[in-house]
């Protein structure tokens, strides 16, 4: 399962732009993406140094990179919350998506309307958040009516779970009319599993790029570093991107992209950046496996036992674990093979509860 994270923004921010560059795709980008149409859909390798490395160490016949699945909504929030037929169908792809992009429009053109009339970050910001907290807010006022009705023909045993939920519900009500997203609300690990199910939109990891113009690019650093201090909440990013020239620079053979890169003076791909600092704020790590001669990169929450890192290959390793052979990233490297390893020890054997770390190496044995 690969994670999956959704674009969004307003009309002619250049999402349809951005998940061009993000996907090497070439999706059609100027004409409305309007919301009777399915989302683009579209996957990217996630970039992972340490893959060639460990080709070089290991000889596999293929190498294959961890991916991220990336939607490009097309339709305004806004427009999902008052509720078409296909809107419901957009909003639970919405809802089962790992974070969000939020695509704030930067740069100028005459020729293309900015939906308010004029360019202004910061308020798009706000809108976004509001369509946002607006979404989780009619899902918590229709879950609460029906709270209420159910609790009329409860048991009580029924009755206590149902008060509990209309508690946090109520509560998390209450912020939302004060404009406070759910994923700056600091929670117990009871009540973030008891919302979980809702999927809410404003509880989700929040990536802001702000899509500049080619004559913004010397000023992006600035700029950045301006709006970090702003926007530096939990589980917010903020990065700045030209996504028109990164759209360009993605069809673009890698070395003939590096070149016009350093020529603009943009240090690392905006698609690279994109992808970091998601898992940042996802909390993912990657870990390796070589079975069948394959090296693969997998993503995976940091904190994740072995066993279920073995979940996430297939049901049946994780049914069927019986042990895990690890070896960090950097002790294979040091040691250059995998039997100059084993002399020296450096390949343990871990069980279901060990913690997998950025970077191991893992052999899973298991039985079916
Ligand atoms: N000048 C300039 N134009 C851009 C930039 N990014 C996007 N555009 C243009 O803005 C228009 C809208 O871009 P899209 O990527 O289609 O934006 P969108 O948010 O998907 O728009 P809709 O889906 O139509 O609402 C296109 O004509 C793009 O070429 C940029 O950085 N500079
Ligand atoms: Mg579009």
């Amino acid at each position: 399962m690969s994670v999956n994270i959704a674009i969004i923004g307003l009309a002619k921010s250049g999402r349809t732009t951005v998940f061009n560059a993000l996907t090497k795709g070439k999706a059609d980008t100027g004409s409305y993406t309007s919301e009777g149409l399915a989302p683009h859909i579209g996957i990217a390798r996630v970039p992972e140094p340490r893959l060639k490395t460990l080709a070089d160490i290991l000889h596999p016949k293929k190498v294959v990179p961890a991916e991220v699945r990336y939607f490009d909504i097309g339709a305004s929030v806004k427009g999902l919350v008052n509720g078409k037929a296909i809107s419901g169908q957009l909003l639970n792809q919405l809802s089962t998506t790992d974070a969000l992009i939020n695509v704030v429009r930067a740069f100028t053109d005459e020729s293309i309307p900015h939906p308010e009339g004029s360019i202004d970050v910061e308020r798009d910001v706000a809108t976004m958040e509001l369509e946002l907290t607006f979404s989780d807010l009619a899902i918590i006022e229709r879950r609460l009516e029906r709270i209420e009705i159910s609790l009329k023909g409860a048991k009580p045993p029924e009755c206590q779970g149902l008060l509990r939920e209309q508690e946090l519900l109520t509560k998390f009500k209450a912020e939302l009319e004060k404009d406070v997203p759910i994923r700056e609300l600091k929670l117990t690990t009871d009540e973030a599993r008891a919302i979980a199910n809702y999927q809410f939109l404003s509880a989700k990891p929040l990536l802001i790029a702000v899509n500049i113009g080619e004559e913004q690019l010397p000023q992006a650093a600035s700029l950045e570093a301006e709006l970090n201090s702003h926007y530096s909440q939990p589980k917010c990013r903020i990065i700045i991107l030209c996504g028109k020239l990164e759209m360009e620079l993605a069809q673009l053979d890698d070395s003939t992209a590096e070149g016009f890169r350093v020529e603009f003076g943009i240090s690392e791909s905006g698609l690279d950046r994109t992808i970091k600092t998601s898992y940042e704020l996802l909390g993912l790590v990657s870990f390796f496996t070589t079975a069948s001669e394959e090296v693969k990169a997998w993503s995976i929450q940091s904190g994740t036992d072995a066993h279920r890192a073995a979940g996430k290959i297939h049901s049946d390793m994780e049914r069927g674990f019986i042990r895990a052979e690890v070896i960090s990233y950097n002790d294979l490297v040091k040691c250059g093979n995998l039997s100059e390893a084993r002399k020296k020890g450096l390949l343990r054997l871990e069980g279901k509860s060990y913690i997998v770390q950025d970077g191991d190496v893992i052999t899973f044995l298991f039985n079916i």
